[in-house]
């Protein structure tokens, strides 16, 4: 018989015959009655088995279990099966359990929990995490694409860094030194020029960074888009805006379960208020008497504008404009009308930065200009710049970090609880 996920079968009729396949969750061993929890990816259903059964069982062994649906108003959902065969097909070989992942809650520490990556993630709450990340790649894809976007794979070996700063891990290729992608942003922009006008990509972007903190991975999954013939960096909000707004209909309709786990409730529609970032900058000193870093907002500045956000317009997202030249790579374009202003953005949501983007210089003589006046030299980026010789049109994109999303739909207090393996300053295994 093939196998029947928990959540198909909670659907069932009484009487019902199936088979089932999972870990074993817990066993309630109780001598007048006696209990398995079985969990699969989809949920966890009560198998009620005979003292015998339970002999040589313990918890996360994985099983077949064979039995027949009944009704029982005090098992969860209404539904158990009535064990008739069981057999363990991935046997224990621990002494103990690191800590417990059936309770309510996990009560290890999130170092701990991520030292036992293979025991945390089983703890339906961690993996729901991971439902929320995977529904929202997809969306990212069926947005893009209905949008005539094409999917590309870009290297993440690169000869030079992207985004300026120090920021670049080393690697040794072959006799030469290379460095990991901080950001595929060189050949989105490439892609665009040869012909395929809106890419997008999903892929790992390696920062450097000396930040331990709970915003910053050295390794993360940036969600790129990059789109062609555009008249100013609006459109590039306007296209954020739009994935995001489908992308809440959609975990609203789809992750029910999940989101209410975390007792979430999504807004029913995405709008998102556009104000430059020197407003920004004033409404935080005048409301909350805290001074900005010149040209930016800080952590706290960012939390502090977000707050006036939602009370002002009840969003949870605002886009912060205008941001200054000496702030921004030196591949955005300068602003025509506010001087020493780009026509970049970045995206604030609940508190916290997850997107970089804006419009990009698409003239070769200015992008030549830009790079010296960066102080870079313009002959280490000729296998950039060249794109910019054959007709590149006005273009733009931006960038989302898939774990900081992740972690602020879901309120998670940590980016590494939004990273199945993360990787810090301090953590290169599990
Ligand atoms: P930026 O450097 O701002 O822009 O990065 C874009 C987004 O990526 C995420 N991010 C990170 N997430 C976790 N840990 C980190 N260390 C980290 N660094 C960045 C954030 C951030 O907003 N090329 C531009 C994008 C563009 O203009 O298209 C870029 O990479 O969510």
């Amino acid at each position: 018989m093939k196998k029947l996920y928990v959540k198909d079968v909670l659907a069932l009729e009484e009487g019902k015959e199936v088979v089932l396949k999972g870990w074993i969750h817990k066993i309630y061993d109780l001598g007048h009655v006696n209990f398995i929890k079985l969990r699969d990816k989809t949920g966890i259903i009560q198998l009620v088995a005979s003292k015998e059964q339970l002999e040589g069982l313990r918890n996360e062994m994985s099983i077949e279990a064979k039995g027949t649906i009944s009704k029982n108003e005090k098992a969860p959902e209404g539904i158990e099966v009535q064990l008739k065969e069981i057999k363990v097909v991935g046997k224990a070989y621990y002494d103990k359990l690191p800590f417990d992942i059936n309770g309510r809650k996990t009560n290890a520490a999130l170092e701990t929990q991520l030292d036992h990556r293979n025991i945390s993630l089983r703890a339906p709450k961690v993996l729901a995490v991971f439902k929320i990340q995977e529904e929202i790649g997809e969306c990212f894809r069926a947005y893009l694409r209905a949008n005539n976007f094409t999917e590309v794979h870009t290297p993440k070996i690169l000869a030079s860094g992207t985004e300026g700063g120090s920021e670049l891990f080393t690697v040794n290729y072959f006799d030469h030194r290379a460095f990991l992608a901080q950001s595929p942003q060189f050949y989105k922009q490439m892609m665009v020029g040869v012909g395929f006008e809106r890419v997008f990509e999903v892929g790992h972007a390696y920062r450097a960074e000396l930040h331990n903190t709970y915003r910053h991975l050295n390794e993360y999954v940036s969600l790129d888009a990059e789109m062609g013939f555009i008249e100013d960096e609006t459109e590039i909000m306007d296209l954020e805006e739009g994935f995001l707004d489908y992308l809440f209909k959609h975990l609203k309709a789809n992750c029910k379960r999940e989101l209410e786990m975390y007792g979430i409730e999504l807004p029913d529609k995405v709008e998102i208020p556009r104000i430059p970032l020197s407003e920004a900058q004033e409404i935080v000193f005048e409301r909350y008497g805290k001074r900005s870093p010149k040209g930016d907002l800080n952590a706290e500045g960012e939390r502090l504008f977000s707050e006036f956000v939602k009370e002002k317009y009840g969003s949870d997202f605002v886009f912060l404009t205008k941001y200054p030249i000496s702030k921004r790579p030196m591949y955005t374009m300068p602003d025509s009308d506010i001087e020493g202003a780009t026509k970049s953005f970045d995206l604030i949501y609940k508190g916290l930065e997850i997107t970089t983007g804006g419009q990009r210089i698409n003239d070769y003589d200015m992008l030549i200009e830009n790079i010296k006046k960066f102080g870079f030299k313009p002959e280490e980026y000729e296998f950039y710049t060249d794109n910019f010789k054959y007709g590149m049109p006005p273009h733009g994109g931006f960038a989302i970090g898939l774990e900081r999303l992740t972690m602020q739909i879901l309120g998670l207090e940590n980016i590494r609880e939004a990273s199945l393996l993360p990787r810090d300053m301090k953590r290169i295994t599990p």
